[in-house]
């Protein structure tokens, strides 16, 4: 990794500790996000700050994690408002462009104003004890108050913001009768980074709606009050290196040699989800059912596997996905299996190793990447960076509405996942391109994927957020 862009500590504040208990105790949780930032902190020292169901027994540090950690407690009633209620059945479905619709309960947003005061100071009380005062970046839609609560109590701290999820048009955020606080909560931060310009747009366009005289200059936009925020589009990425090294490791030519021979003879169509209605999986099934439908012949030639990962099972609309889409599995398979042939369509309820997941990325002749709305989506970046790693011709399925499409332009088959039968007939395109034709554009988008990595979001982000706190 290049040179870190800040001298100073660094705390990072997320919802969640990038740490789970094991059975051999508290390990580091994989995943972009720490192993983007863990070369930073482990120059820079600091601290990550989240929640944690078992916060009281969540130690200070653990082995390949150079930071402190600091775990807030939650009581239930807080988690249900402020967690299941205004963060996941509030904002995830308004800022998903209304995939679900948002339920408006000003008890939930009291436990969120509540919980984000209580991070603010956890935040401060571990500040206060820093020798130099930190850089401060706070993550997601959890949390989005939080930055105006840490401008008074943390003066001398940078402080940036990054929205994991999409931001939406001024015309969907006027909907939440608290738009005017979340704006203003996030415009406390010296840079409020995004996914892509559209969403940047869309916030600088709402705060354009709540304020009069905001001027845009370029990334810079100018308040009233004579505060310049920076708001910024910069898309995540992942460890292009961990990945190319993962896909080719003697343990994801195992796992892979293993699933060769299960699917021997078949072509792969593949999707790889958290079990979420934004990510378009019963949308998925219904082209998969139109597409065996039409082609006969496809019902013995090609297996769909949708591997799903567990995801917010205690909100309603999760379990009530999780028993559409089995009923649609079994619908299929039910239809389509020709006696004496395997089902078509295989579905995994969970979680699966790296390892396994790599194999599955380079075992798929088709990634099926079509969420309804996607803020990034990193599958994406994960599939093409492995097959690319061994030599594949994969072709990417890629929705219109996953921001990874801004990166990809015309390489992926793109998609629109509303339209059931035309992402059918799209399926069966995909099937059909040149040898030649995959292998290129695949090379295309690993290169895409690797010249913008997850080094490079962190190192853009952090340099952004430092420059901008040195501005008036
Ligand atoms: P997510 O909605 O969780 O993230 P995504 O970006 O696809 O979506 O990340 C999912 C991660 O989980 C990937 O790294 C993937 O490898 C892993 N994963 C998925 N299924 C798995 C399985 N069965 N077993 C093991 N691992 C699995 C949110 C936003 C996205 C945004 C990210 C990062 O919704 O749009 O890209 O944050 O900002």
């Amino acid at each position: 990794m290049s040179d870190v862009p800040t001298d100073r500590p660094l705390v990072v504040i997320a919802n969640r500790l990038p740490v789970g208990k094991t059975d051999d105790g508290w390990k580091a949780s994989a995943g972009g996000l720490v192993t983007a930032l863990r070369p930073v902190i482990e120059q820079t020292g600091g601290a990550w700050i989240g929640w944690d169901d078992d916060a009281a027994s969540v130690p200070r540090n653990v082995e390949g994690l150079a930071c402190d950690l600091h775990a807030v407690a939650l009581s239930r009633a807080q988690v249900r408002g402020y967690y299941h209620g205004f963060s996941n059945r509030t904002v995830w479905p308004l800022f998903h462009d209304l995939v679900a619709q948002p339920v408006i309960d000003r008890s939930w947003w009291r436990a969120y104003s509540e919980v984000n005061t209580h991070f603010a100071e956890v935040v401060a009380d571990v500040v206060k004890k820093m020798p130099t005062p930190p850089l401060l970046w706070v993550q997601d839609y959890h949390l989005m108050l939080l930055p105006e609560m840490l401008r008074s109590r943390c003066p001398d701290s940078p402080l940036g913001f990054f929205l994991h999820i999409p931001f939406p048009p001024p015309e969907l955020v006027a909907r939440l009768p608290w738009r005017n606080q979340l704006l203003e909560g996030l415009l406390a931060a010296d840079a409020v980074g995004f996914h892509t310009r559209h969403y940047r747009d869309n916030f600088v366009r709402s705060v354009q709606q709540l304020y009069t005289g905001v001027s845009a200059l370029g990334d810079t936009l100018a308040l009233p009050d004579g505060r310049h925020v920076r708001a910024v589009a910069h898309p995540i990425s992942i460890d292009v290196d961990e990945f190319s090294e993962l896909a080719v490791a003697d343990e994801t030519e195992a796992e892979l040699a293993e699933l060769r021979e299960q699917f021997a003879g078949r072509r792969i169509f593949l999707g790889v989800d958290r079990l979420d209605y934004t990510k378009g999986i019963r949308h998925r099934l219904e082209s998969i059912q139109l597409l065996l439908e039409r082609n006969p012949a496809l019902r013995r030639e090609v297996a769909f596997i949708q591997i799903a990962v567990p995801s917010r099972d205690d909100v309603k609309e999760y379990r009530e996905l999780r028993t559409e889409v089995e009923t649609e599995v079994g619908r299929i398979n039910g239809r389509f299996t020709e006696p004496g042939h395997d089902v078509p369509v295989h579905y995994l309820y969970r979680g699966v190793s790296r390892a396994k997941l790599a194999a599955y990325y380079r075992l798929a002749d088709v990634m099926c990447v079509t969420p309804l709305k996607d803020g990034m989506n990193l599958v994406a970046k994960e599939f093409v960076t492995c097959q690319a790693a061994a030599g594949g011709d994969g072709v990417l399925l890629l929705s219109e509405f996953a921001g990874a499409l801004l990166e990809f332009g015309h390489d992926p088959v793109r998609c629109n996942p509303f339209d059931i039968e035309g992402m059918s007939y799209l399926m069966e395109a995909a099937l059909d391109l040149e040898a030649d034709d995959r292998r290129a554009r695949l090379r295309r988008l690993a290169e895409a994927v690797r010249s913008w990595d997850v080094f490079r979001w962190v190192n853009g982000q952090l340099a952004e957020i430092e420059r901008s706190s040195r501005r008036p």
